[in-house]
């Protein structure tokens, strides 16, 4: 296993029902994650290094709904069963909720708030943590686990995506593939 030290956070995206087979906006393979980010949570947890969760987390009249003129089926519903974590999801640490305002998308986790909807932003709770690098893991490739990894190149982490624990919409067949090479040349590790 990569070395995780003092400085690490693991982020874990959006491995919700909804993302997975079965769900509402479904993507081949998102269960599969699980285990393998199971295996990194626990690797974090032992170091005692923070582990957050992201969480979309939309009101039921989301922009992003195709009935109010957005692309993607109703998904991720506050307080319902497809906006649930994975099941066998190891669940310890902060959840950062994101895309809960109706009006707005909000692919990364960096646009999200730790703990309450009025808490910290990813950022500022990370950087308060002394974290230098995050490890991101999760669901889909192409749309929040790559809009949170640019956004923390952006924000100037050190930043590794670990591509067994990644899966992707593909609304293209290649989205993913291409997805992650934009991640690499925007200088991510994947690992
Ligand atoms: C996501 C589509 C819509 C994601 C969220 O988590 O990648 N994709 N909302
Ligand atoms: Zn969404």
């Amino acid at each position: 296993m990569f070395d995780v030290r003092d400085g690490d956070c693991l982020v874990v995206v959006d491995v919700q029902n909804d993302f997975c087979p079965g769900g509402a906006l479904g993507v081949a393979g998102g269960d599969q994650v699980v285990p393998v980010l199971n295996t990194w949570i626990e690797e974090f947890h032992e170091k005692g290094l923070p582990v957050v969760y992201t969480q979309d987390w939309h009101p039921k009249d989301h922009m992003s709904f195709v009935e109010n003129g957005g692309i993607w089926p109703p998904h991720c519903v506050q307080d319902t069963e497809g906006a649930d974590f994975h099941p066998d999801l190891i669940v310890r640490g902060e959840v950062c909720r994101k895309g809960f305002e109706k009006d707005k998308e909000a692919y990364s986790g960096f646009d999200g708030r730790v703990g309450q909807l009025d808490g910290p932003a990813l950022d500022a709770w990370l950087k308060q943590r002394g974290v230098q690098r995050i490890f991101v893991g999760g669901i889909a490739t192409d749309y929040c686990v790559k809009a949170t990894v640019l956004d923390g190149i952006r924000y100037c982490f050190e930043v590794v995506v670990l591509k067994d624990a990644v899966r992707a919409v593909n609304v293209n067949p290649d989205d993913g593939e291409k997805a992650l090479a934009e991640m690499e040349e925007a200088g991510a590790v994947i690992k």
